[in-house]
């Protein structure tokens, strides 16, 4: 018999089975050996899941070599870029705006010294320069690490696009956001954590349209958004996974946020297109690999979710 308890069962069953058929669990697996390229490819890249390998870095010297006093004695002297803000959220809508952080050059040694705590200041600081900043502006460290993951790049027959270094004080947060990479995140020492979403929660997770600025700092040392000059609007998240706006975005209520902790010596393989949304312990060093995606019909698969929601979401 068909009672509404009985059909709000069965709706529970039938969602059970489809998070379990999209191969989606309660949390990130673990996987402790290495597996060989094309196992890695069946298991994990292939059905787009994620997981966290450990003991895939233990060889580099990173691990052991990078401590704050360390990267000043290496790389002190260089001029490098990093974000500045007001807030920690560089990359994120403010004020209905989808605002950049401030990209200050300023000598590493600078930043090391807010970093230690032996300066103060009312801005965050985040090196995140996602062009591939570990060989652009830091290569005397790319000898500790490793330029590419041998083993990623024979499953997945390419190099990666890019290689980033990020360090950053605790309150410098990534907005929820997707990317079109396979994505090798490596803690060398700290924590990271994750907030992730499969591609299939699309649905439930708001975009908007936001005109594009820049925060800018001005004498007094407060911060401005700036607009950008003939700028296109861009496509962004306004909800914060971590205090979402239900009544604004109730479709939220119906997404399954998965949440991880990525520690010293942790990879976690983040699948292309997967919303994530990260935050750190202060000083946590990490180094990440970008492969770019197939285009393939997942990529296919996806963008018919996204105009789908699309259309939903202006009916
Ligand atoms: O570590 C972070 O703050 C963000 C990492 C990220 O967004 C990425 O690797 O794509």
């Amino acid at each position: 018999e068909w009672g509404l308890g009985a059909l709000h069962r069965e709706a529970k069953r039938r969602k059970t089975c489809y998070r379990a058929e999209l191969g989606l669990t309660e949390s990130v697996p673990y996987i402790d050996s290495l597996l060989s390229p094309l196992e890695f490819y069946r298991e994990w890249v292939c059905p787009n899941k994620p997981c966290i390998i450990r003991n895939a870095f233990s060889h580099w010297p990173a691990l052991k070599k990078w401590t704050l006093p360390y990267l000043r004695k290496v790389t002190g002297a260089k001029m490098v870029s990093v974000a500045v803000t007001p807030n920690g959220y560089a990359d994120a809508v403010y004020q209905d705006r989808f605002v950049m952080p401030e990209e200050r050059h300023m000598l590493f040694s600078n930043f090391l010294d807010i970093m230690e705590k032996k300066v103060t200041s009312s801005s965050i600081f985040y090196v995140q320069k996602q062009c591939s900043n570990l060989t652009e502006e830091f290569p005397e460290l790319l000898g500790d690490v490793e330029p590419e993951i041998p083993w990623m790049s024979e499953a997945l027959g390419k190099k990666p696009d890019a290689v980033n270094f990020w360090l950053g004080e605790s309150t410098a947060v990534t907005s929820l956001h997707k990317d079109h990479y396979e994505n090798l995140y490596c803690v060398i020492s700290g924590e990271k954590h994750f907030l992730l979403h499969p591609p299939s929660d699309r649905p439930f997770i708001p975009y908007e349209l936001y005109l594009p600025a820049t925060y800018c700092i001005s004498e007094d040392g407060s911060f401005q958004v700036v607009d950008e000059k003939a700028a296109e609007k861009v496509p962004w998240i306004p909800l914060d996974p971590l205090k979402p706006d239900l009544e604004q975005y109730p479709e939220y209520a119906q997404a399954r946020p998965l949440r991880c902790t990525v520690k010293a010596g942790e990879m976690l393989y983040l699948p292309s297109l997967w919303f994530h949304h990260v935050q750190q312990s202060h000083g946590c060093i990490a180094v990440n690999y970008w492969y770019d995606m197939e285009y393939d019909l997942k990529y296919s698969y996806y963008q018919l979710l996204d105009s789908l929601s699309k259309a939903v979401t202006l009916v």
